[in-house]
């Protein structure tokens, strides 16, 4: 049995294996609401093989949306459109998971293809955003932000608690918060982008309290004995990565005492100036790091997708799922050749059974 096949059980859930595909937004909603492509993409790519999906960024209210594409888990019809795509996730053999998200002050952009601009709040479709503090991102995201209020973060901590209620209702399984990438979460916590002077802001306490509060919002509404996970930027890559790792790795354990289940480790992106030493596998020491000191269970992604290296960084102890993100979009059934490629001929602890059956008796 390889390290990357054996299944994988974290509170009452069982995955067949420890290849999980992370959020990836497809920025083809309209008003937040799913439509026949997120059913087609998300089932497609959970009969491939992956032991955990988990549906792209999907905003807890509508200024927290990236762009005018994305999903949304602010009323019962988007809901309703949600379940469908779990059940979709479900029948092809994977956990259901998904990422709940406010995207501060980056939202209101257009889609990548588009430039991955703000778009003006004058124009129909973009709308002002908000954040802990008033301070652009800069660059292609050069809208200023209002900066939150004591009811603005009330009422976003409430929403974020009331898309975790919709999403359990909606039968996901598995649940990340996006704290991670820049967005409302991450900038709390990045002294870049806070600069408040009250109980959300400044020292370490102040800028890790979103963060906490929010998950304590949301653990008070999923189930104990389903996963509450959350995607974290532990480190910038702006020259300061030891101070941002200590505080991460800090705060991921006050997280972890919060009730978290699992940390997905990621990039802060809290800057445009980030220097990030893109390559394979690059952050795994980084998620190594966080799982030895922070003491809970870690996935992370970024360019993970060749086997040996997949099935390396799980055999090593670096992380315990490994997130598989573009190898899945040019080949939904990745998960299947891989287990091939690393000698596992056996499809059916990687398929569902009708592909299993005929697969297994005529290997060629
Ligand atoms: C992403 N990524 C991403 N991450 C996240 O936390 N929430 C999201 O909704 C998205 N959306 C998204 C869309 C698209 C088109 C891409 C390519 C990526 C990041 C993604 O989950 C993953 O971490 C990266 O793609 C790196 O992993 P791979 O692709 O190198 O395996
Ligand atoms: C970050 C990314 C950067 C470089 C390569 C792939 C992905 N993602 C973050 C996504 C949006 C798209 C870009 C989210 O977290 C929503």
């Amino acid at each position: 049995m390889t390290a990357l096949f054996a299944p994988y059980t974290l509170k009452g859930v069982t995955l067949r294996n420890r290849i999980a595909v992370p959020p990836m937004c497809q920025y083809s909603a309209v008003d937040g609401l799913t439509n026949d492509w997120h059913e087609a993409h998300y089932a497609s790519i959970a009969r491939g093989g992956p032991g955990l999906v988990i549906v792209e960024a999907t905003a807890v209210a509508p200024e927290g949306r990236i762009t005018p594409g994305c999903l949304g888990l602010w009323n019962d019809q988007q809901a309703a459109g949600l379940k469908r795509v779990a059940a979709a996730i479900k029948a092809g053999g994977a956990v259901p998971g998904i990422q709940i998200a406010h995207a501060g002050r980056k939202a209101s952009a257009n889609k990548p293809w588009e430039g991955d601009n703000h778009i003006p709040s004058s124009q129909a479709d973009g709308w002002d955003t908000i954040a802990p503090s008033a301070l652009a991102f800069g660059q292609h995201l050069p809208k200023v932000p209002k900066a939150m209020t004591l009811d603005d973060i009330a009422r976003v901590k409430a929403d974020f608690a009331a898309a975790a209620q919709r999403a359990l209702d909606a039968g996901f399984e598995w649940l990340e918060l996006h704290f991670a990438h820049g967005y409302l979460a991450q900038s709390f916590f990045s002294v870049a982008a806070n600069q408040r002077d009250d109980a959300y802001g400044g020292s370490f306490d102040g800028r890790s309290r979103f963060l906490l509060e929010t998950l304590a919002a949301v653990r008070a509404v999923w189930p104990e004995h389903l996963p509450l996970t959350a995607r974290f930027g532990v480190i910038e890559f702006d020259g300061r990565d030891e101070e941002t790792l200590a505080e991460a790795i800090a705060v991921t354990k006050a997280m972890r005492d919060g009730g978290l289940d699992l940390l997905n480790v990621s990039v802060g992106f809290s800057a445009p100036d980030a220097n990030v030493p893109w390559g394979s596998a690059f952050l795994a020491p980084i998620a190594e790091r966080v799982r030895k000191e922070a003491g809970l269970p870690v996935a992370s992604s970024w360019g993970i997708d060749d086997p040996e290296v997949a099935d390396r960084v799980v055999a090593d102890g670096q992380m315990d799922l490994v997130m598989i993100g573009r190898a899945f979009l040019s080949n939904p059934h990745y998960a299947y050749h891989t287990a091939l490629a690393l000698k596992k001929e056996r499809p059916s602890w990687v398929l569902p059974a009708p592909y299993a059956h005929w697969l297994e008796r005529y290997q060629r």
